[in-house]
C-alpha cells in the first residue's frame, strides 16, 4: 500500500527515485521549481530537455517526460507541464489532474518506487493553490484506485512555503 506524504522544503534536496518539475511546454528552462531543479539538475538534465525538444517539439500541457536527474539526488525528473490558470473554464482542472496521471504512469512504466511532486502550476502559472491542491490529492486517490499495475510506494508532496503546505494538508483531511 502506498501512502502519501507531505513535507514542507525544497524539492531538488530530496532523496527519491525521481523529483516532478513544473515545466513549460517548450521545455526552456524557467524561474521557480524549474530553474531550481536545472540549475541543481546541471547539464545532463538540460541537454535531455534539449533533445526531448528537437525530437518531438515539446511537452504539451497536461503531458510529461522523463530524463535522468544528473546531479540531483534523485535518479530521474519527471518534467510535466501544468496549465495557465485562466479562470477556471479552461479545462484547468482536468489538465491539472492529467500532469499528475502521466507523471504516475512514467513513473510505473521505469520501476519508480518514491516520487516526489511540487505545487504544479501554482506559482507564476497562477492556479489558486486551495483548488490546486484538491485536484492533486483527489487525482492521485482515483488513480491509484482504479490503477493495477505497480504504484509508487512513497508519493511525497514537497511544498516550498508554509501557505501552500497548509492547503495540501486540508485537502489529504478532506480527500485522503
Ligand atoms: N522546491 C519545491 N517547490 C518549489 C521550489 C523548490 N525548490 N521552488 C519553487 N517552488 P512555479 P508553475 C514552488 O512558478 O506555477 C517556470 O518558469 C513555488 O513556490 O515554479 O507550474 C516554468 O518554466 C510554487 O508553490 O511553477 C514555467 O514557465 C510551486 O513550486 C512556469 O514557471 C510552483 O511554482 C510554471 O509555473
Amino acid at each position: 500500500m502506498y501512502k502519501i506524504e507531505l513535507i514542507q522544503g525544497d524539492i531538488t534536496k530530496a532523496e527519491v527515485d525521481a523529483i516532478v518539475n513544473a515545466a513549460n511546454e517548450k521545455l526552456i528552462g524557467g524561474g521557480g521549481v524549474d530553474g531550481a531543479i536545472r540549475r541543481a539538475g546541471g547539464d545532463e538534465v538540460i541537454k535531455e530537455c534539449d533533445e526531448i525538444r528537437k525530437k518531438q517539439g515539446g511537452c504539451p500541457t497536461g503531458t510529461a517526460v522523463i530524463t535522468t536527474g544528473g546531479n540531483l539526488p534523485a535518479k530521474y525528473v519527471i518534467h510535466t507541464v501544468g496549465p495557465v490558470w485562466q479562470g477556471g473554464n479552461k479545462d484547468e482542472d482536468k489538465l491539472l489532474a492529467s500532469c499528475y496521471k502521466e507523471s504516475l504512469k512514467l513513473a510505473v512504466e521505469n520501476d519508480i518506487n518514491s516520487i516526489a511532486f511540487p505545487s504544479i502550476s501554482t506559482g507564476v502559472y497562477g492556479y489558486p493553490t486551495d483548488l490546486a491542491a484538491a485536484t492533486a490529492i483527489q487525482t492521485i486517490r482515483n488513480w491509484t484506485a482504479y490503477y493495477s499495475q505497480k504504484i509508487p510506494e512513497n508519493i511525497q508532496f514537497i511544498l516550498f512555503d508554509i501557505t501552500t503546505y497548509k492547503c495540501y494538508e486540508n485537502a489529504l483531511t478532506t480527500f485522503g
